[in-house]
């Protein structure tokens, strides 16, 4: 399988966040992408290839025009307001305010377009967002050329990331980009495969209302885990979309066993679906060991995660999420792909 990597990932970093009442260094920082690619060239997985630059057109067909024309901007007003550190959204339109004007000046835009505090700017952050970006459109076109596979190795992540709003380390939607240009590209249907240990509710909006695009998300029960206002299970798609939406809410705590179960339920509803494509937005937060989350999945696990998608026998294009134990996690996002070749 073919990796797509870009080093400027690397100019995200240093970034904060607040947690658990204390402003601690982001967990989301840039060792996690080189312990992956490192892991990558130890497993032999294969070849290692830089990004094609691309223009934005492919993030307009998802987000909105606005906000992708924001993102790089927000450095350079940072620094003209005279600041430093990190540039932090602080302020919401939540119920009773106005979601629906777009206000001036930085602080204002970036909470006009974030859902929380977890998407931070430094100086090299839009150019880590373009290259994450840049590295989905290029292995989405391996695919699309006849890999079977490949492996997009995003930082930043996306999932968090909507049609029009920043969050949760997340900035340009990569999957639903990738998903978008296969849409684009010939695919009549395309299947997204969310198994990050967060419900990835940035897919779900921008694809709520649509057919063409299935969406199923596994992840930590919204009532008690982030990003808490989206993912419940009665959550099923609107209009074209209806019954296109398939999320499995488990609770802290849960193991391979129930987690499987749930995974063995969307492969279902994804073959079903007779997608031309899958998408899986590969994160390995589900780690019993990682730092911010509660599931329970062993190293073990991971190769059968990717048995499992390999057995759609569908072409597959797996993009970086999370994942925030950084010694395994090139061990564990590697063993998807190792188990997905079956070796
Ligand atoms: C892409 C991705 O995985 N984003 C995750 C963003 C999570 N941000 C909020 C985490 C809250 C963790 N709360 C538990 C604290 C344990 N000390
Ligand atoms: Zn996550």
């Amino acid at each position: 399988m073919k990796t797509v990597f870009s080093p400027l990932h690397a100019g995200h970093s240093g970034n904060v966040e607040l947690i658990a009442g204390a402003i601690v260094p982001a967990f989301e920082k840039p060792s996690r992408a080189e312990f992956i690619r490192a892991r990558v060239e130890s497993e032999k997985l294969g070849p290692i290839l830089p990004p094609e630059i691309h223009d934005l057109a492919a993030a307009r067909k998802v987000h909105a025009s606005d906000y992708i024309d924001f993102l790089p901007t927000v450095w350079p007003l940072w620094e003209a307001s005279g600041r430093s550190g990190s540039a932090i959204p602080f302020t919401w339109p939540t119920r009773g305010l106005r979601g629906d004007v777009r206000p001036n000046g930085i602080d204002a835009l970036l909470g006009f377009y974030s859902f929380d505090g977890g998407a931070t700017f430094v100086k090299g952050t839009w150019d880590a967002i373009k290259s994450s970006y840049d590295v989905a459109l290029t292995a989405a076109a391996l695919v699309k050329a006849g890999e079977p596979s490949a492996f997009a190795l995003c930082r930043p992540p996306g999932h968090h990331a909507g049609a029009a709003f920043m969050g949760g380390y997340c900035f340009i939607n990569n999957a639903a980009v990738a998903a978008q240009w296969f849409r684009d590209h010939g695919a009549g249907r395309v299947s997204i495969l969310d198994v990050d240990y967060h419900h990835g509710n940035g897919t779900q909006e921008i694809f709520y209302r649509r057919g063409d695009v299935q969406v199923l998300n596994l992840h930590g029960d919204p009532m008690t885990e982030y990003p808490f206002f989206l993912g419940h299970a009665d959550e099923r798609g609107e209009g074209d979309g209806e019954g296109f939406n398939d999320n499995y809410p488990m609770p802290f705590g849960t193991g391979w066993d129930a987690w499987n179960a749930s995974l063995e339920d969307a492969c279902t509803r994804l073959s079903a679906y007779a997608p031309d494509v899958v998408v899986v937005s590969l994160g390995v937060d589900t780690f019993e060991k990682d730092p911010i989350s509660q599931f329970k999945l062993k190293t073990g696990d991971y190769p059968r995660i990717g048995r499992r998608i390999a057995r759609l026998g569908l072409p597959t294009l797996f993009v970086m999420e999370g994942g925030y134990a950084v010694e395994e996690i090139g061990i564990n996002a590697v063993g998807v792909l190792t188990g997905f070749e079956d070796r």
